[in-house]
């Protein structure tokens, strides 16, 4: 099944707030709904057998098997819901996202909290078909809608010292059961260098299969980072600093030894207590699909490596 891209960005997805919130309530068949939602996310059929999104950004094509949306939004990592993998599917609902901002803050001309409305109609979406491989062994293919962060980063006109930008998401103890776990600091932040925000891959996305985003996968806001392991792809932002100092992640403060600042997908740099050279891919196969080789950046070594020449990337990992 092809899908047109122009469709979700021409009808602009979320171009009304009664429309966004209607389909929050998981209600909602408006005009702007991508065909996923019509056709196959909100019927829950499992997503079509093969994605060929034509897009305007190299690297977002891609012929492989989608990851059906019931794995995609049923086995998650989202450690504020918990840590077993059902967790966020089942304890995600909870958490109230309306109203919601996201505060712009540190080493910018132009600091401000934003409105999700306004981010919202801040550039057009588009759907990128989007790999994404997290540090325990598996990986995903998912067609994501939302727009380059460089987008909002522009907007807010870094000043020449800001070198990094750090994102905090959301703590919020009442809804969230997993914050009573050590297992990390809260909140969960995570940080990229700035070239590395501003690549066009990098995408903030609203909605996945044509729909919102739901609650489970980072709603109503999360980064998509698909060069880098999964947990750099941080949910549910409400804070985005730009500092001169490279900053801690939550998962470089619990573990150092194990999680880097850059945890480029990198077959040949295993992680500390498991080799990352493959993968299993969820496409709905079920448990026998056959491991596959985990790709240099993930498979999107022609638009990112040039960040990287001149890194060890042994010892930057
Ligand atoms: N706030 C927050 N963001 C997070 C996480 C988390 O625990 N909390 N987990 C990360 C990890 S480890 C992965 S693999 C991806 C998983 O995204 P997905 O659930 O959409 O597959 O989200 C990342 N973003
Ligand atoms: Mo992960």
């Amino acid at each position: 099944m092809t899908i047109n891209s122009s469709e979700i960005t021409s009808q602009s997805f979320y171009a009304e707030r009664r429309q966004y919130l209607k389909w929050l309530a998981g209600g909602a068949a408006g005009a702007g709904l991508g065909v996923w939602a019509q056709r196959e996310a909100l019927a829950g059929v499992p997503a079509p057998a093969l994605a060929h999104v034509p897009s305007a950004l190299p690297g977002t094509r891609t012929m492989e098997k989608l990851t059906p949306y019931e794995d995609a939004t049923g086995y998650n990592n989202f450690y504020e819901f918990g840590l077993d993998k059902a967790d966020p599917a089942r304890y995600a609902q909870e958490l109230p996202i309306d109203p919601w901002s996201v505060e712009v803050e540190g080493l910018v001309r132009k600091p401000g909290r934003w409105a999700l409305e306004d981010l919202l109609k801040l550039s057009p979406m588009e759907e990128r078909i989007y790999r994404l491989r997290c540090v325990e062994g598996w990986s995903m293919v998912i067609p994501w809608i939302g727009y380059s962060l460089a987008e909002l980063i522009r907007r807010v006109e870094p000043m020449g010292s800001a070198k990094f930008v750090e994102f905090v998401t959301v703590a919020d103890a009442q809804h969230m059961r997993g914050l009573k776990s050590r297992v990390l600091q809260w909140p969960y932040t995570e940080g990229l260098r700035l070239d590395e925000a501003m690549h066009p891959l990098t995408l903030l996305s609203f909605g996945m299969y044509g729909r919102v985003l739901p609650k489970q996968s980072g709603a109503p806001l999360r980064l998509v980072v698909p060069w880098k392991y999964g947990f750099k792809s941080a949910k549910s932002i409400v804070k985005i600093r730009f500092v001169e100092q490279m900053p801690q992640s939550a998962w470089m403060k619990s573990a150092p030894q194990e999680y880097g600042f850059y945890s480029n997908v990198n077959p040949e740099v295993p992680h500390r207590r498991w080799s990352q050279a493959t993968e299993r891919r969820l496409d709905g196969g079920g448990i026998f699909a056959p491991k596959r080789k985990t790709l240099m950046f993930n498979g999107y070594a022609d638009q990112v490596a040039q960040l990287y020449s001149g890194l060890d990337l042994q010892r930057n990992f």
